[in-house]
C-alpha cells in the first residue's frame, strides 16, 4: 500500500513533464516570492501595479503557447495552465493579467493577424513591455456578444470605430486594444481590430468599487469615430469564432487557474483547523470538519485531472469547446464552493483579508460570470447533450 498525498492525491505531479514542473516551478517561485507579499494591498487599495506584467515578461510567463520566434515560449497548453494555477493561488486578478495578455491578446493577434501585426506587437506583449486588453463585452451585450453594438464604418484609408465596451480587464494601462466590432463594409460581419493607445477618439476610464477582483484592474472601452488604418484590421478571421477561439484558450486556462485558488483555501482550512482548537481539541478532530476537507480534496484533484485532459487533447490537436465548458464552469464553480466552506471553516478569522480566503471568496464570483457565466456554459453544455439551443 502507498500513502495517501493530501496534497495531490491523484498524482498530477507524475503525469508532469520534466519541462512542465520546471515552468510550474518558476511560476510558483514568483507567485509565491513576488506576488503573494502584495496580494493583500492591492486587493485593499484596488491596485494594480503594471509592473507585474514585466515581470511576468521577463520569465517568459506571458503568451507562453506562442511559438518563440514572437517573443513566446513555444509551451505546450498543460505549461500554460500551471502558470495559471500559480498566479489564482495568490490571487485571480493576477491570473487574469496574465490571461488576457497571453490568450485574448497575443493569441488573437498570432492566429488572426498578419505577419507585420505579429512583428509589431507579439515581442513587445511578451516581454510585458506593452499592455494588451480585449474588448468583447459592451453594457448591453455582455452573455450574447452577438448583440454588440460597436461598429466598424469603411474610410478612405481604413476604418472608423465607434462604440463602448465594458467590464474590460487591463484596459485604463492597455497600450494595445483588440476591438470586437460589426463592420459595414463586410455585411455587417463581427471583426476583429487592434486599437492603440492614445489614439483620438480613444480613452479607457477605470471601473471603480469593485468588490471583486480588486487587485486587477478595469475599465470601460470608449471609441468615439477612432480613425484607424487597413492595418488596424485582423485579416484571418469574421464572425463570432473570432472572439470565440480565444475565448477557448482563455477560459481552458481558468479551468487550472479556479483549482489553484481552491488548493489556497483547502490548504488554508486544513492547517487551521489542525491548529485551533474548541472543546479541547483541534477543530479537525470533528466529523463535520473532515468531511468537508474530504469533499475538497477530493473536488480539487477530480479538477485537476479534468484540467489536464483537456490540455493534452489540446496538444495534440483535439479542440472540443464543449469539454472547455465543462472543466470552466465546474472547477469555477466547485472553487467558489470551496472558497466559501473554507470561509465557513475560519470561523470570524474568515472574514478578515488577513487570512485570505474571503479574498479568494470574492474573486471567484468574478471568474464564475466572466468568459462565460456558469449558466451560459450549461447552456453550451445543454445544446450539445440535446441539439437543442436553449439560449
Ligand atoms: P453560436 O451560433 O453558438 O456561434 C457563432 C459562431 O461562432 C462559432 N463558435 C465557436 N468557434 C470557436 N470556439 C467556440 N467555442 C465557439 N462557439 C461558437 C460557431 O461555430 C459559429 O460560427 P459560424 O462560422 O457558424 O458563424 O453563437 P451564439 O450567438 O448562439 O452564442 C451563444 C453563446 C452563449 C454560446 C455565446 O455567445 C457565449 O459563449 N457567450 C458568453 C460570452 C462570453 O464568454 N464573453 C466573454 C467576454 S471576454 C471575458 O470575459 C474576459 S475576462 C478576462 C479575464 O480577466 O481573465
Ligand atoms: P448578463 O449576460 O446580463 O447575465 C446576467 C445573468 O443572466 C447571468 O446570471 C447569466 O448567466 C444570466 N443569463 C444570461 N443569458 C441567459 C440565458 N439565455 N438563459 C439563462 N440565463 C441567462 N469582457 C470582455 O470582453 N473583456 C474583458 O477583459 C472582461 N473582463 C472582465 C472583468 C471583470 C472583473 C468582470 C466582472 C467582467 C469582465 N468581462 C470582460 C465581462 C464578462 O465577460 C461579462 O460580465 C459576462 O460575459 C456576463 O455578461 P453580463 O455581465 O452582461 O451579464
Amino acid at each position: 500500500l502507498l500513502p495517501f498525498d493530501a496534497l495531490d492525491p491523484l498524482g498530477l505531479e507524475e503525469q508532469l513533464t520534466d519541462e512542465e514542473r520546471l515552468v510550474r516551478d518558476t511560476a510558483e517561485g514568483y507567485a509565491q516570492e513576488k506576488l503573494q507579499p502584495r496580494a493583500t494591498e492591492a486587493f485593499l487599495n484596488e491596485d494594480f501595479d503594471r509592473e507585474i506584467l514585466r515581470e511576468m515578461g521577463q520569465l517568459g510567463l506571458l503568451g507562453p503557447t506562442i511559438p518563440q520566434q514572437y517573443g513566446g515560449a513555444g509551451l505546450g497548453y498543460v505549461a500554460y495552465g500551471l502558470i495559471a494555477r500559480a498566479m489564482d493561488r495568490v490571487d485571480s486578478g493576477y491570473r487574469s493579467a496574465m490571461s488576457v495578455q497571453s490568450s485574448l491578446v497575443m493569441y488573437p493577434i498570432f492566429a488572426y493577424g498578419s505577419e507585420e501585426q505579429r512583428m509589431k506587437y507579439l515581442p513587445g506583449l511578451a516581454a510585458g513591455e506593452l499592455v494588451g486588453c480585449f474588448g468583447l463585452t459592451e453594457p448591453d451585450a455582455g452573455s450574447d456578444p452577438g448583440g454588440m453594438r460597436t461598429r466598424a464604418e469603411k474610410t478612405d484609408t481604413g476604418y472608423k470605430i465607434s462604440g463602448a465596451k465594458m467590464w474590460i480587464t487591463n484596459a485604463p494601462i492597455a497600450d494595445v486594444f483588440v476591438i470586437w466590432a460589426k463592420s459595414d463594409a463586410h455585411g455587417g460581419k463581427i471583426r476583429g481590430f487592434v486599437l492603440e493607445k492614445g489614439m483620438a477618439g480613444l480613452s479607457a476610464p477605470k471601473i471603480t468599487q469593485k468588490l471583486s477582483m480588486r487587485a486587477s484592474i478595469t475599465g470601460e472601452v470608449v471609441m468615439d469615430g477612432v480613425e484607424v488604418g487597413e492595418d488596424a484590421l485582423l485579416p484571418n478571421v469574421e464572425g463570432l469564432k473570432g472572439p470565440f477561439g480565444c475565448l477557448n484558450r482563455a477560459r481552458y486556462g481558468i479551468g487550472w487557474g479556479a483549482m489553484g485558488a481552491a488548493e489556497f483555501c483547502y490548504e488554508a482550512a486544513r492547517r487551521y483547523t489542525l491548529d485551533r482548537h474548541q472543546f479541547d481539541r483541534p477543530l479537525a478532530a470533528n466529523q463535520l470538519v473532515q468531511l468537508k476537507l474530504a469533499n475538497m480534496v477530493t473536488e480539487i484533484a477530480l479538477g485537476l485531472q479534468a484540467a489536464l485532459r483537456v490540455g493534452r487533447r489540446l496538444e495534440a490537436g483535439e479542440l472540443i469547446p464543449e469539454t472547455i465548458s465543462l472543466i470552466k464552469r465546474n472547477n469555477v464553480g466547485k472553487a467558489l464552493d470551496i472558497a466559501r466552506v473554507a470561509r465557513d471553516m475560519h470561523g470570524g478569522n474568515g472574514i478578515s483579508a488577513e487570512y485570505q480566503v474571503i479574498r479568494h471568496l470574492l474573486n471567484l464570483e468574478t471568474v464564475n460570470t466572466y468568459e462565460g457565466t456558469h449558466d451560459v456554459h450549461a447552456l453550451i453544455l445543454g445544446r450539445a447533450i440535446t441539439g437543442i439551443s436553449a439560449f
